[in-house]
């Protein structure tokens, strides 16, 4: 959540919302198997080990999301309440006129939409928080799910826990993976523990920040008045942990941890070793850090989060591919961040998201722009996050674009890109170097940037061409690389073959775009 997500004032109330106790562990768990452990409590009933017809499987990559690393992963990352409106029965003060209302969006609705999702190429789903949250705050609506008013039970409006275990069942039937996000670091202004006086101490009392490179401000201090919880006081710190356990107990297979920053560590690193240790190693914890600077993210990663979102990587994505800025920029960026994380290919890149104008605005509406980055990022070590609607060159306003990075999803607005999209998805699904290689580089000057990444069971090589006109170069290969003089090579995206010579791989690239080389 950034401070975009939030609104100014108070108005209606949601109705008696005060927290269950953990009891409904018990009826959550009712929709899955083989409760008396905690490993297998979290396997769905009925999950397939194979591709059961029907269901679009863009790549060879293991099936089973319970098997399948999340290093293997894409995520497709969309907000509920403006993704698709699936049961209309369940909207409550609808306003689609209004960018800041409830849309009507919902669970069902993602459940209706997840062959499309799949067809995407994306193996992975991150919902907005499901969590009941406070109606509205003056002019804006709780529909993001960062206003949790109940961290125990769903929002009537986004569908019944019973509706988010089919959901998380259904996804896992076609092969997809679910990641949560949780805010933990404060509740709604009208949750009922902030004028409970024996709660008294589970918040701060220090006003607002008012600088945000502070620390102890940004930890101690409120955003937009949201009662900040005391993360340090031990019965919030078991509060959280039990949210955590409740919602890993859903099948669930990871979460998105907001506003990490606003939050100390050390309380970081408790939680995600409890859940580690209730829903497993595998469990992707992935934390919201907002920063430029990647040396600030090694000590997460060194305790027990498995990634955060890479937004050091982004702003640079940002500078390079939408404002035309030098290769070489980001080639440097690369290796000052994969230097600094201790596992990179755990980080989560992102081109934009609910709190960023959308990137297709940022370059000018330049879709070639917006493809030759997608392409980057879908061949790099990183698990890739697309934002719903990038698929269909959806855009922000330059002016008010946080909420119009929000607007409700325009299925089928571009075909082409779509397209695109899926190809980029399946080359990546289908390529191990592409999803697990080790990444070598290759080439780097103002205009071009190239890459290889090296596997056990293959090799890729990539070559961006960030200029608009085209390019020619002739990349020396890497002698970690098994590619030698006579390879031919496919570039996949055109399906034009390439021969080695000289130890050199000739790349002829048109204006702003990207070729991916494999041997056949
Ligand atoms: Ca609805
Ligand atoms: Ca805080």
């Amino acid at each position: 959540m950034q401070i975009q997500s939030l609104g100014r004032a108070l108005t209606t109330p949601v109705s008696n919302s005060a927290p269950r106790t953990l009891s409904s562990e018990v009826q959550v768990a009712d929709d899955v198997v083989l409760r008396s452990e905690p490993q297998e409590r979290l396997i769905p009933k009925g999950l397939p080990t194979a591709v059961p017809s029907g269901v679009p499987n863009p790549s060879p990559v293991e099936f089973d999301p319970k098997v399948r690393k999340w290093k293997d992963d894409s995520i497709y990352f969309l907000l509920t309440d403006r993704f698709h409106d699936g049961d209309p029965t369940n909207n409550q003060g609808v306003n689609k006129d209004d960018i800041n209302r409830w849309h009507g969006g919902d669970l069902q609705g993602v459940i209706d939409k997840l062959d499309y999702i799949r067809s995407t190429g994306s193996t992975a789903i991150w919902i907005t928080p499901p969590m009941a949250n406070q109606t509205s705050f003056v002019d804006s609506d709780g529909y993001h799910g960062y206003w949790p008013i109940d961290h125990f039970k769903t929002d009537e409006r986004v569908g019944t826990m019973e509706k988010f275990n089919e959901f998380v069942e259904k996804a896992h039937e076609k092969g997809m993976k679910v990641l949560l996000d949780i805010p933990l670091n404060h509740v709604a202004w009208e949750h009922p523990f902030k004028n409970d006086p024996d709660k008294h101490d589970w918040f701060h009392h220090n006003g607002d920040v008012t600088d945000w490179n502070d620390q102890w401000q940004s930890e101690n201090c409120s955003i937009f008045g949201l009662p900040d919880l005391a993360q340090e006081n031990p019965a919030v710190e078991k509060y959280l942990i039990d949210v955590g356990k409740f919602w890993a107990k859903t099948g669930v297979d990871g979460f998105r941890l907001d506003a990490v920053k606003n939050v100390p560590i050390s309380f970081w690193n408790k939680f995600n070793e409890e859940i580690h240790a209730t829903a497993g190693k595998d469990f992707y914890l992935v934390g919201e850090y907002y920063h430029g600077d990647p040396t600030k993210f090694a000590p997460f990663q060194n305790g027990d989060m498995d990634g955060l979102v890479d937004y050091p990587l982004y702003y640079t994505m940002d500078d390079v591919f939408a404002k035309g800025g030098s290769m070489r920029q980001l080639a440097n960026r690369m290796e000052e961040c994969d230097r600094n994380y201790p596992h990179p290919e755990m980080m989560s890149s992102f081109l934009d998201n609910h709190d960023t104008k959308r990137f297709l605005t940022k370059a000018g509406g330049d879709m070639d722009k917006l493809k030759l980055a997608l392409a980057f990022q879908m061949t790099i070590n990183r698990i890739p996050t697309v934002y719903y609607g990038t698929e269909v060159g959806m855009q922000s306003d330059d002016t008010g674009w946080s909420e119009t990075s929000r607007r409700d999803m325009e299925f089928g607005a571009n075909p082409e890109l779509f397209s695109y999209t899926q190809k980029l998805g399946a080359i990546r699904n289908d390529s191990v170097a592409l999803r697990e290689g080790k990444r070598l580089e290759m080439w780097q000057d103002e205009q071009v940037y190239a890459f290889g990444r090296v596997a056990e069971g293959g090799e890729a090589v990539v070559v961006l061409n960030n200029s608009p006109d085209g390019q020619t170069r002739e990349i020396p290969v890497r002698p970690e690389s098994k590619i030698r003089d006579g390879t031919v090579l496919k570039e996949v995206l055109s399906g034009q073959t390439v021969t080695v010579e000289n130890g050199r791989i000739r790349s002829q690239l048109n204006g702003k775009s990207a070729g991916i080389y494999m041997p056949l």
